[in-house]
Order: C-alpha cells, then structure tokens, then sequence
C-alpha cells in the first residue's frame, strides 16, 4: 500500500497509530509532541511515565487515549547541528523503527510527522525526503498506509533548488498558454511544440484535443505499431508495458505509489477507467516516454494539456527522466496540486 502526503493536523487523523516527535524524557514537550499530549490527555502522560525515557533514534509504544487514533509511537530524532553529527543516520533510525513497531503490531495505517524539522532545526527539505526514502524502501517490502503529514507547508521553500527549476518551467508553459493565446491563436502546429509555433493554426481550445494524437508523435514508431495497439484498452496496454519492460505487476504497482487491490481490479477488468493521476503513476513506474504516457492517457480518455499545472510538472519530470513517483508527489505537493498513485 502506498505513502500519502497529506497536510493535516496530525491529531486529527484516524489510523492505527500516529508517531510523535518526542524529547528523550517522553514527558511531553511543545510542537507535535504538545499537540498529541494536549489531544490524548491525561492518560499518555501516566503511561509514558512508565517508559522510562527513550534515546535519540529509538521509538516506543503507548495506546493513544482521547486520539482518534489507537497507538501512539513516540520516537526521538536528532537535533540538527549542522550535519555532521550523524543527524540523518539517527533520522533514518527514527523512520525505520517506528515502522518496525507498526510492523510488528500489524497496523494497516501510520502517519509520521516531519520528525526533527520544527524545534529540533533539521531543514525540512532534507528531512522530508528522508523520510519518503525511508517510508517507501519499507513499503517495497510490506503492504502498510503511511501517511506523512506536512503540518506547515508554507515553511517550505518553494523558490529553492528542484523547486525552483520547476516553477520556471511552469512559467515558461503556462504563460504561454494562458496569457498569450492571442499570439498562440493565429498560428498552427503542436502548442508543446515550439519548434512548430510558426505554421497556422486554429483557436487554443479547438487545438488542444487534437496536440497529442498526430503533431507530436514520435518518428520511430511506425504505422504498424500504432495499428497494432489501436484498440488495445489501458489495462491491457498496462499488462503490456509490464511485460515488455521485464517487471513483476508488484514492482509495477509499488512503485506507481498504487494500492494492491486497485492494481487487481484494473489487472481483471479490460475496460477498467482509471483516474488521471493513477494513469500517470503507472505511466511513470513504467519509465514510459512523453509520447508514450501520452499514449496511454488518451487509452483512459486523458490528455497531457500546458493550460494546467499539474499536466505540465508531468512533462517535467518525464523531461528529465526522473521516475520517481514520490519526488513527483514532493513537486505537486509544493504546488498544491493531486498526488500520484493512491
Ligand atoms: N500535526 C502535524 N505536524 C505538526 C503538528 C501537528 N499538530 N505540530 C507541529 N507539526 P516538532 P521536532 C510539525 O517541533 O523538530 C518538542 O518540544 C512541525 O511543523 O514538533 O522533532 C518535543 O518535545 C514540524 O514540521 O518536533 C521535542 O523537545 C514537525 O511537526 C522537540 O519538540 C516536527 O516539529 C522535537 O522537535
């Protein structure tokens, strides 16, 4: 089962356990540990008496009282002292056991704050993408729901490295295709296509259905390719892709970010219409080409568009033959768009 980055208080959610990011006392403290205190009651505080403290990188398990969720797990992570102290051995230490005790509890469904990132000073960047490194290498082995749950999101920096070559990309896209229609309405060819920009070419709306069917196929595949496949349904040109790719359907789903059972009913059902984003998450665990996500999109009655932002991050990532489905999920979190995958 997959991640899902989620912005929510974490007090709120309703899974079988919620982790904190506790001091080494587990006495309760400010930031998340306050809250989950505060929203438990009384009751934590008395059983995390009990305890007996717990060092940095450890975890430990109590029942989640007044929660909405039935376990707590408390975890230490590492104040941050510039990098060089171990701190992300000990971060990672957090995630992995943390995700033993679910494991070993047999939850079907955690959510992990940003361990560290608030008054411990880890750069949330940093420490968010441990923490999908940590939460998907546990998920290619183990079916579990894990949340981790972005409670500030404007604290991270939108203009900064990844993030910022995206948002220029965006903007080179969606410009053109939002406010310069008029330069864009009179001439012809593929709007994704700037190299074509210079032939005539019908009104914005009427030119989008027809971007990826024609104008921006690739050379290489012949007409008997594309005859061959023409009536081929998503689910099987996704077995297909399978196949032809060497991988095992568990590889496939797993890293699309997609649940097991969704992935059978798509495998059982020829014509199964899956939703956009679970289109492109198979797209991407498959590592397909632009052409070819295109490709199987339009099998599911999608299209990739520049008049959206969401559409345009896609080819960006696809662009730069980047993969992975939870750096994806990172971009379109920043910018407030659907995840990938379930
Ligand atoms: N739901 C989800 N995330 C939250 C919530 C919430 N209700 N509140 C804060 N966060 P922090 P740390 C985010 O400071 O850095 C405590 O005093 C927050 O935005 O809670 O590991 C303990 O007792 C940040 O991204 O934990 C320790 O002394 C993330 O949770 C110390 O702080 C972690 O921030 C631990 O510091």
């Amino acid at each position: 089962m997959p991640l899902k980055l989620i912005r929510e208080d974490i007090t709120n959610l309703s899974c079988d356990a919620i982790v904190n990011a506790a001091n080494s006392t587990l006495l309760g403290g400010g930031g998340v540990d306050g809250a989950i205190h505060k929203a438990a009651g009384p009751g934590l505080l008395n059983e995390c008496m009990t305890l007996g403290g717990c060092s940095t990188g450890q975890a430990k398990i109590t029942k989640g009282y007044d929660l909405p969720s039935k376990y707590v797990i408390h975890t230490v992570g590492p104040v941050w002292r510039g990098g060089n102290e171990n701190e992300e051995q000990l971060l990672r230490s957090c995630y992995r056991n943390c995700l033993a005790i679910a494991k070993e509890y047999n939850f079907e469904s955690v959510a992990f704050p940003l361990i560290s990132s608030g008054v411990y000073g880890y750069p949330k960047d940093e420490a968010l993408k441990i923490a999908v490194d940590e939460i998907t290498s546990f998920l290619y082995e183990n079916d579990m729901l894990v949340y981790v749950v972005i409670f500030d999101k404007a604290s991270f920096n939108i203009g900064e490295k990844l993030f910022d070559d995206i948002a220029s990309y965006i903007d080179d896209r969606y410009v053109d295709g939002h406010f310069d229609n008029s330069r864009r309405r009179k001439m012809k060819g593929c709007l994704f296509c700037p190299s074509q920009a210079s032939v005539p070419q019908p009104t914005y709306a009427e030119a989008q259905p027809v971007v990826f069917q024609d104008t921006c196929r690739e050379e290489s595949e012949s007409l008997d390719d594309i005859l061959k496949h023409i009536d081929e349904s998503f689910s099987e040109m996704l077995l297909r892709k399978i196949d032809e790719k060497g991988m095992t359907d568990a590889e496939c789903y797993k890293k699309a970010n997609i649940d097991r059972k969704l992935f059978s009913k798509i495998r059982s059902d020829r014509l199964y219409k899956p939703s956009k984003t679970t289109a492109i998450a198979f797209a991407i665990a498959l590592e397909l080409s632009l052409e070819e996500t295109k490709d199987m999109l339009m099998k599911a009655g999608f299209a990739l568009s520049h008049s959206n932002k969401f559409d345009i991050i896609i080819e960006y990532f696809i662009k730069k033959n980047n993969y992975n489905v939870f750096e994806i999920n990172e971009a379109l979190f920043a910018f407030d768009q659907s995840l990938l995958g379930v």
